[in-house]
């Protein structure tokens, strides 16, 4: 028998909470392994499972490692024949939600760096660090200005359901709080999707494990592996 492929859950605030809500939408078995970004990511051994030391990373049943959020959410794409979470290939559903998956986890995403640069790096002035954030707020918000214009009258990013794009979404979306980049109030489109998808179990369940706390979910989550574990597995699998 196969094992289950693992996922990253990175914390804090990490942007694999999307991925892991994804994974219970679709329902199949699969397992995570929490990842501390502060700490044993930044540790030499993590390197085997992502050189460029971040998170997202999935170990598929075949022991291959892929990173890379939007590899992560084809490969998912790829494993979900009943459109749980996705459409099928071709149609205008598809394509639109590849759109989003795009610009959220390019534009969108990256709109930030400037502030998480701002709160990291150690050597710079505190004038350097307040240009910092000024540009990551105004970047932030451009890119909410964009989305709320992309978003249409559907409960979800792509039709009356969550699909892979609103997970790449859920993710990042609450670093808005975290940073105080804009006032959620004024993109009330862009409030009312995350809303609903941060009162979903499935989210709920991806940031309680986050967090590290006792969870619930959909079934699918067939345990935690620790980290340790994991990179041991992979030493052993390189070395024979
Ligand atoms: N291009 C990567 C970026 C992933 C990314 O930004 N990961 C963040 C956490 S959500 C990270 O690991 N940051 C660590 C760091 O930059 O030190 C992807 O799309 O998967």
């Amino acid at each position: 028998m196969k094992p289950e492929p693992i996922l990253t859950s990175g914390f804090p605030l990490g942007s694999s909470a999307g991925l892991v809500a994804a994974f219970e939408w679709l329902g199949q078995p699969y397992r995570l392994t929490r990842v501390d970004m502060l700490g044993e990511m930044r540790e030499e051994p993590y390197k085997r499972l992502n050189g460029r030391v971040e998170t997202p990373a999935l170990i598929t049943e075949e022991g291959r490692v892929l990173t890379e959020t939007m590899a992560i959410a084809l490969w998912l794409e790829a494993r979900d024949p009943e459109r749980r979470i996705s459409f099928e290939p071709g149609t205008p559903e598809a394509d639109r939600m590849h759109q989003f998956i795009a610009f959220l986890n390019t534009s969108f995403t990256s709109a930030f760096v400037p502030l998480w640069v701002a709160l990291e790096a150690d050597e710079v002035t505190e004038e350097e660090r307040e240009t910092l954030r000024k540009f990551g707020r105004s970047f932030v918000a451009k890119r909410h200005e964009q989305l709320e214009a992309m978003i249409g009258d559907s409960p979800y990013l792509v039709g009356d359901r969550p699909t892979l794009a609103d997970a790449v979404f859920a993710g990042v979306a609450r670093w808005v709080e975290f940073h105080k980049a804009i006032d959620p109030r004024d993109y009330p489109r862009i409030l009312a999707l995350r809303q609903r998808i941060e009162a979903d179990p499935s989210f709920r369940f991806a940031v309680a494990i986050e967090d590290g706390k006792p969870a619930i979910g959909s079934g699918a989550m067939k345990g935690l592996t620790p980290l340790a574990d994991v990179l041991r597995d992979m030493g052993a699998a390189l070395a024979a």
